[in-house]
């Protein structure tokens, strides 16, 4: 068989340059190496409280932002998580092979639990075990994510690895792709905390939506650090963020960059990545807008069709194993 990847993003908020360098930029350049599926995670959006009417329509966006940024529909199969049952059904066998304590210490619900205090969803204490379906439905080898999905890769490991032990060889245990530079693009605000699609600062994130006036104005309002050298150094995140997401979009070395800023300061170099980044986002948003609705239902309706064919027999493996799917039947 060949070797597979599936990853995805939920079609919450607007996607920004962390969901881009640190995920959906890989994708592209897998997706020639490995079978791919990439899915827009509709299900986990609901985690948190949504609009049903701006939740379908930015399903539809999100599905344009990934063939814009590259992924081919000739070569990779692009699908909705809600068209395929499959993620759902294999979710409930997972939850009952998943530990409470493990889910506990999650640090994604964590956080995002302790934002929303007492209207915490039993769904997102749970969103791990759906991921875990999304991956191991597949048999996927590869899951190329960023940095803040390690710890769920590791609980869909360990999840696949007890069941194959309790049920029987049913799953292949995945390994997680997290990319040596980009993995955790910072905040523009604050460059301890990750650039996040639900930062309720509109200055922390430069979305992949944002036209040059709004580049340029996040960037030239990114806070710095003290002192005037422009040079990678963990010391000092803020202007490290700012020269990473620079390297990662002009694809030179940090040697390279360093001497081109040697004798410049802060504000050149946030005008010099505004440049960058606009010059990447205006062919991309121009993709974006010239996607029509009839060829975009067709890639997700031949998406989620070949997604259930594949689909079908891990899930239908994963019953038999458990002693559902029939096979209570005398003779069966
Ligand atoms: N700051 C980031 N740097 C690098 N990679 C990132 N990813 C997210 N933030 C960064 C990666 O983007 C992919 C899709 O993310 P998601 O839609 O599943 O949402 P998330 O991981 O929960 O990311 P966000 O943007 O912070 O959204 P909210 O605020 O809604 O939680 C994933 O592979 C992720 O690792």
């Amino acid at each position: 068989m060949p070797k597979r990847i599936f990853s995805g993003a939920q079609p919450t908020n607007q996607l920004h340059l962390g969901n881009y360098l640190g995920a959906l930029r890989n994708w592209v350049e897998l997706q020639h190496e490995y079978e791919s599926l990439f899915c827009v995670v509709n299900l986990h959006a609901h985690t948190i409280q949504q609009d049903p009417k701006v939740l379908a329509e930015k399903t539809r966006e999100l599905a344009r932002i990934y063939l814009a940024v590259g992924i081919d529909p000739q070569v990779s199969t692009i699908f909705v998580q809600s068209d395929v049952p499959a993620h759902a059904e294999l979710a409930w066998l997972l939850n009952c092979v998943t530990r409470m304590s493990e889910l506990d210490r999650m640090t994604q619900f964590k956080e995002k639990g302790r934002k929303q205090r007492e209207n915490t969803s039993v769904g997102l204490f749970d969103y791990p075990v759906l991921m875990a379906a999304d991956i191991l439905l597949y048999q996927t080898d590869l899951v190329p994510v960023g940095e803040d999905q390690k710890q769920h890769l590791e609980l869909t490991r360990d999840l696949a690895i007890r069941f194959n032990r309790d049920f029987g060889e049913t799953f292949r245990v995945p390994d997680p792709f997290i990319p040596k530079v980009g993995a955790r693009i910072m905040s523009l605000h604050d460059p301890t905390k990750k650039m996040s699609k639900s930062d309720e600062n509109p200055n922390s994130s430069i979305l992949l939506l944002d036209d040059a006036d709004a580049v340029r104005r996040k960037f030239k309002r990114a806070v710095t650090d003290s002192g005037t050298e422009i040079r990678f150094d963990p010391a000092r995140p803020a202007i490290t963020n700012l020269l990473t997401i620079y390297q990662l979009l002009t694809k030179q070395t940090p040697e390279e960059i360093e001497a081109h800023f040697a004798d410049k300061g802060y504000g050149h170099l946030k005008a010099e990545l505004a440049d960058v980044t606009i010059d990447f986002l205006t062919p991309f948003q121009a993709r974006v807008h010239g996607i029509s609705d009839e060829e975009l239902d067709a890639i997700l309706n031949s998406g989620s069709e070949r997604a259930r064919a594949l689909a079908r027999p891990t899930l239908d493996a994963a019953q038999a194993h458990m002693g559902l799917h029939g096979s209570h039947i005398a003779g069966r």
